[in-house]
């Protein structure tokens, strides 16, 4: 085949006449960027011969061979021309259109699907879904509940045009034309184990396919996103715990406008970032179900993805608290004298935790009868403050019995309630207490059980919400005790990424519910809490997959006590706040190894404003709860928990607006500044909402922080003093006890005088901060209700207030005269400072460059 490709003559390759190889020329005008891997596998020394036999283009990159775990250029891509699907029909329905899609030649995976069926969806005026299915079988969906449109929307912002031959879609945005998606870029794959779309981006911006670990904004430089939920501890370039196949993306030419892409499909994935820009899905699994939102800003954006996958919950009140935690207290009375130990200083706590070492025998609702044998009256005690109550539950059941028997499990399999090998009999794998059975949270059966193991373990010790780990699910052996069968399922044509340790026990139903597992515990969690509380409940999850918002929060799994982990967990908290999971956090002062003093301040620091705030620590090393440090640190992290505690009343209402709108909490800044570019990679600074910037410092030894403020009037949120940026970065002071925060102009925020437990319904006056702008306006708002019942919203038990500050210009004001408005000086505007409202006392917070 060398030889014919040397010659050049199309169209006599390979004995099938349809099966030619690429012309030279055609494959030397394809641009290195533009180029589409024709020969993904990993593991493989692709040589030329191996391409050729796939009929596709072999030409060595300019560039040096890529980093581990990065494709850099491909060597083998696809020739233009290379057979895809065409579009042989087209008709109308009542929500779109409907198409057949044909394709003559197989291609070199098995079971090519060569009819499709297409499906456009104009489903609202921002909202297209796209459906590629095979109409002689049915494939597997996923089983989360989306909306189903009865009406095609009448003015949508976008306009679809398709081509026929090869078969494309492109999606216009209709008011400036841009091109949101052009997937006629490389060839369409459809066969059972391998799906394949890829498409143009429109620019290099683009946000969101989580779970990974990177820079807020995606590197789109051959860039492999796997998507496969996976136990591993937060790693760059490779696939985590959750599951997240949405991206937000800026339209091109910075003018502000932003979209948004869902594949609907929880198989193993490759995504593929390009510098194109463009991008590549690449499936074993399911169907191509696919959404784009038109924003048309980036909030809109979430907004309209959350409308699919569903509004996070509104949390309960003491979710916003501080949570302290660790692996290992060792005994309920180390774990207590913890909780006095943050009495006595008086620092704020509203929840404390145990880990799996609470659990007699790593066994699931059990407690260690003598280490932990106080732990009842812990619990009492934390109530009788006001504090509460939080421990593990690991999802495997341990299957071997201890004596007199294990209920659970027992239980379980007289209730058939796990999931099973395909002969039927129980699939068991391997996790801390030893063997273990899987529950099957597919299933309305083991939600009963679960429920009732909970109910059962609740009389005992009263907790009040619930920490799911090991959820992707993770097993410490590959597929079961007996390994795994030799099937399709088990041997894929093509593996994404990190899957093939865990592509094992697979049913058919694992193949494609694995990572869904996470958010199903979730769901059968939080159904039980709320049954058994009759209270919103509090479920934190390590795995995840969208919808997951609607069930519980999630914290980043297993840092390590670097600077570099308190860095990258903004990234991860501002991007689970674009995939409908606001109530997110890290661990504050780092998981795996030892942290130290500094870093854990000013970690607690940038923690008081991760929407869920917990410290926690990795067994075996020193403690770091805020007692164990010195004065001066303690001090400190007092300091930024009493002001978390204050602002309380605007994270709440922040929260409000997370689930009746789908607005993000942790905000980035460029969802306030889309126009400005400067803002599009910013992941050392957030925004609270609106309003309220943090600009944390991420560095060692140093007592200054460089941030930048995006244009307009911003007040130092502790003196009042203004800054009038032009959008510009500034160097700011930051000794060991200060958090640099700044209020944008036009903002009213309502804060609370700041207790070591929340107080919702009574208890801490209640404040206002607000910050004129220039014309000396501005607005914000409160919601307020008992902090614990559910759907005080639909009952009507809420107070919503609103904020409007209006400057009456007496004096000069005459309407229509243009010489009204004079800029006055920005000192005249400052925040009213209360004596009684919580304000840390440092001096000299900033000093603009
Ligand atoms: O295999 O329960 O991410 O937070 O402390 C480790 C012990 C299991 C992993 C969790 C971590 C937790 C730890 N768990």
């Amino acid at each position: 085949s060398t030889l014919l490709l040397l010659l050049g003559s199309p169209g006599t390759g390979g004995g099938d006449g349809s099966r030619a190889l690429p012309e030279p020329q055609a494959c030397g005008v394809v641009p290195e960027a533009w180029r589409f891997d024709c020969y993904p596998e990993r593991g493989v020394v692709v040589t030329r011969e191996l391409c050729e036999a796939r009929n596709c283009c072999f030409i060595p990159a300019s560039s040096s061979p890529p980093a581990p775990g990065r494709n850099g250029v491909p060597w083998c891509f696809y020739p233009p021309g290379f057979p895809s699907y065409s579009l042989v029909s087209v008709n109308a329905t009542d929500l779109g259109q409907t198409g057949t899609l044909v394709k003559m030649v197989k291609t070199y995976y098995p079971k090519d699907i060569l009819t499709l069926q297409l499906e456009l969806l104009y489903e609202t005026d921002n909202r297209l879904r796209v459906r590629i299915t095979d109409p002689s079988e049915s494939r597997f969906e996923v089983p989360i509940a989306v909306p189903k449109a009865t009406e095609k929307a009448s003015n949508p912002a976008y306009s679809v045009e398709l081509s026929n031959e090869p078969f494309g879609i492109i999606v216009k945005r209709t008011s400036t034309g841009a091109v949101l998606l052009n997937t006629t870029v490389a060839p369409l794959f459809y066969c059972d184990q391998f799906l394949q779309l890829s498409s143009s981006l429109s620019s290099q911006y683009i946000y969101g396919l989580g779970e990974h670990r990177s820079s807020f904004l995606h590197d789109i430089h051959w860039n492999t996103l796997t998507m496969w939920a996976r136990d591993v501890a937060p790693t760059e370039l490779t696939n985590l715990y959750g599951v997240h196949p949405f991206y937000l993306a800026m339209d091109e030419g910075g003018t502000g406008t932003a979209h948004g892409f869902f594949l609907l499909n929880s198989n193993a994935m490759d995504v593929v970032l390009q510098p194109g820009p463009a991008i590549t899905w690449r499936t074993i699994g399911g169907i191509l179900d696919f959404y784009v939102f038109l924003g048309p800003d980036p909030a809109s954006v979430i907004g309209q993805y959350l409308e699919v996958v569903g509004y996070p919950a509104m949390p309960v009140y003491w979710a916003l608290g501080y949570h302290l935690c660790r692996w290992g207290y060792g005994s309920s009375n180390a774990t207590w004298d913890v909780v006095k130990n943050m009495r006595n200083y008086g620092i704020p706590q509203d929840v404390q935790w145990n880990d799996i070492d609470y659990m007699d025998r790593s066994l699931d609702f059990t407690f260690d009868p003598t280490a932990f044998s106080t732990l009842p009256d812990m619990v009492k005690d934390l109530h009788s403050h006001g504090q509460r109550y939080v421990m593990m539950l690991d999802p495997g059941i341990s299957s071997v019995q201890p004596e007199g028997g294990y209920w659970p499990y027992d239980e379980g399999l007289r209730r058939g309630v796990f999931i099973n090998h395909t002969d039927g009999s129980t699939l068991i794998g391997k996790v801390w207490p030893g063997l273990t059975a899987f529950p099957d949270f597919s299933d309305d059966v083991t939600h009963e059980w679960w429920y009732d193991n909970l109910k059962r373990f609740h009389d005992k010790v009263p907790f009040d919400g619930l920490w799911i780990d090991m959820n992707e699910p993770s097993s410490f052996v590959d597929g079961s005790t007996v390994g795994c069968p030799d099937t399709e399922l088990e041997n894929p044509p093509y593996t994404p990424g990190e899957t093939h340790t865990h592509l094992s026990h697979l049913t058919s139903s694992h193949y494609n519910m694995h990572s869904l597992y996470g958010l199903l515990e979730a769901k059968a969690s939080a159904r039980a809490l709320k049954r058994m509380l009759g209270k919103r409940a509090f479920v934190i999850s390590r795995s995840t997959f969208p919808s997951q918002g609607q069930y519980s929060g999630h914290w980043l799994g297993d840092n390590r006590s670097h600077w570099k982990d308190m860095y990258t967990s903004i990234a991860g908290m501002l991007t689970f706040n674009l995939l409908g999971v606001p109530l997110v956090g890290a661990d504050i002062c780092g998981f795996s190894e030892q942290t130290e003093e500094e870093l854990c301040v000013r970690w607690t620091q940038l923690g008081a404003f991760y929407p869920f705030t917990r410290n926690h620590n990795s067994i075996d090393q020193k403690p770091q709860d805020p007692p164990a440090f010195s004065p001066r640190a303690r001090s400190a992290m007092k300091q930024s928990l009493l002001l978390r505690s204050s602002l309380f009343p605007l994270l709440y209402t922040l929260f409000h607006r997370a689930h009746t709108h789908g607005h993000t909490v942790a905000r980035p800044l460029l969802f306030e500044f889309p126009k400005d570019v400067r803002t599009y990679g910013i992941d050392r600074q957030f925004l609270w909402g609106k309003s309220l910037m943090v600009t944390p410092v991420l560095d060692p030894g140093v007592d200054y922080v460089v941030g930048y403020f995006p244009q307009g009037l911003w007040y130092d949120y502790y003196t009042g003093d203004s800054i009038r940026s032009k959008g510009e970065e500034l160097r700011l002071k930051a000794p060991l006890d200060h958090i640099n925060l700044h209020l944008r102009e036009g903002a009213v925020i309502p804060t609370q005088r700041p207790n070591t437990t929340l107080f919702v319904s009574s208890g801490q006056p209640l404040h206002l901060v607000s910050s004129l702008s220039e014309d000396g306006s501005a607005g914000g708002e409160l919601f307020w209700d008992d902090g614990e019942s559910i759907d005080t919203l639909e009952t009507d038990q809420y107070a919503h207030v609103v904020f409007t500050v209006v400057k009456v210009r007496s004096d000069h004001y005459r309407p229509g005269s243009s010489d009204h408005y004079r800029p006055v000086r920005s000192d005249h505007y400052r925040p009213v400072l209360r004596s009684d409202q919580y304000a840390p006392t440092t001096t000299d917070q900033y000093a603009p460059t």
